[in-house]
C-alpha cells in the first residue's frame, strides 16, 4: 500500500515534495494525468470524470488513500465522488480542507460546528475553475463564520509556469493581486489554491505586502497529511514508490526535472 498523491500534471509535484520531506520514509505513487492537463479551463463535468477515472486507477494500483493535490480537481470532483460513495476500505481527501484548517488555526481534522476565528477579510487566488466551483467558501462556511472571501482567478500563471517564464509568472501575480486589491483594498490572509503557486510565492507575497499572512498549501498539506496517518495506523506501510503518468513518461520526467529541478523518473500509468 502506498499513499497517493493525485494531480492533473506537475503542479502537484509541490506537494509531493512537502509530503516527502514530512515523512521521508512514506510510501508514495504519484500520478499525473498529463494527457488530460490542465484541468484548470475543462468544465466541471469534465474535471470530476477525468479525476474519478484517475483516482480509481490508483486505489486498483494499490493506493488506499488518494490526496487530490490539484485544488481544480478537489474544487470540481471531490465533495462529487464522496457524496457518491467511495469502495470499502478507500478514502480520498483533497487541499481546501487543510488549508481552511490551518487559516481558521483549528485542530487538524475539527469537525465542530463553524465558529468566529481571527481573520475575516481572505483573499482566494486559484484557476477559473477553482474559482468558479466557490468550493473554497463552501468548506470555508462549515468551519468558520463572519469570514469574506473575494477570489481572484489568475489566468496565465499556470502555463507561465510550466513554460519556466518565471518573469511572466511573476509579473502575471503582480497584475492578479492588483486586481483582486480593487475589489478588496486590505486583506489579512491570502490564500494560493493552486499547486503551482508555491512556486511563486515570494511574488504573491512581494505584491501583496508584509502584512498579509500567505497560506500555502504544500506544507500544509503535508503536515495535515501526517496528522492524518497518525491518526489511522492501519493506513501506511509496505508498498513501493511510484511516479506514473498517463503521457509520455520520457517527455513528462524531463519536465519534471526542470519543474522540481531534481531528477525524477515517470513510468507509463
Ligand atoms: N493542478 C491545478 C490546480 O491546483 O488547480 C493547476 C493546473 C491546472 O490544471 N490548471
Amino acid at each position: 500500500m502506498s499513499v497517493g498523491i493525485f494531480d492533473s500534471g506537475l503542479g502537484g509535484l509541490t506537494v509531493w515534495a512537502a509530503v516527502r520531506r514530512r515523512l521521508p520514509d512514506l510510501p508514495i505513487t504519484y500520478y499525473a494525468d498529463s494527457a488530460n492537463a490542465p484541468y484548470g479551463v475543462r468544465d466541471a463535468d469534465d474535471i470530476h470524470t477525468l479525476t474519478k477515472q484517475a483516482v480509481e486507477a490508483m486505489w486498483e494500483g494499490g493506493c488506499d488513500l488518494v490526496v487530490l493535490a490539484c485544488n481544480t480537481a478537489s474544487a470540481a470532483a471531490l465533495r462529487r465522488m464522496q457524496e457518491a460513495g467511495v469502495p470499502q476500505g478507500k478514502r480520498v481527501l483533497g487541499v481546501f480542507v487543510p488549508l481552511i484548517e490551518a487559516l481558521t488555526e483549528r485542530n487538524w481534522g475539527d469537525n465542530s460546528p463553524p465558529r468566529e476565528v481571527a481573520v475575516s477579510q481572505v483573499a482566494l487566488f486559484a484557476t477559473p475553475a477553482t474559482v468558479a466551483s466557490r468550493a473554497f467558501q463552501r468548506e470555508l462556511a462549515f468551519r468558520a463564520i463572519g469570514v469574506d472571501v473575494e477570489a481572484q482567478s489568475c489566468g496565465g500563471v499556470v502555463d507561465a509556469i510550466e513554460d519556466g517564464d518565471m518573469i511572466l509568472a511573476d509579473a502575471l501575480v503582480r497584475s492578479h493581486v492588483d486586481a483582486l486589491k480593487r475589489k478588496m483594498p486590505r486583506p489579512q490572509a491570502a490564500i494560493l489554491g493552486c499547486t503551482h503557486y508555491p512556486l511563486v510565492q515570494d511574488s504573491f507575497q512581494d505584491a501583496l505586502g508584509p502584512d498579509v499572512t500567505v497560506f500555502s498549501q504544500a506544507d500544509i498539506v503535508a503536515e495535515s497529511l501526517a496528522h492524518y496517518l497518525e491518526r489511522r495506523p492501519d493506513i501506511a506501510g509496505g508498498g513501493v514508490s511510484r511516479m506514473l503518468t498517463t503521457g509520455d513518461p520520457t517527455r513528462v520526467s524531463a519536465r519534471a526535472t526542470q519543474f522540481l529541478r531534481r531528477p525524477l523518473q515517470f513510468e507509463a500509468a
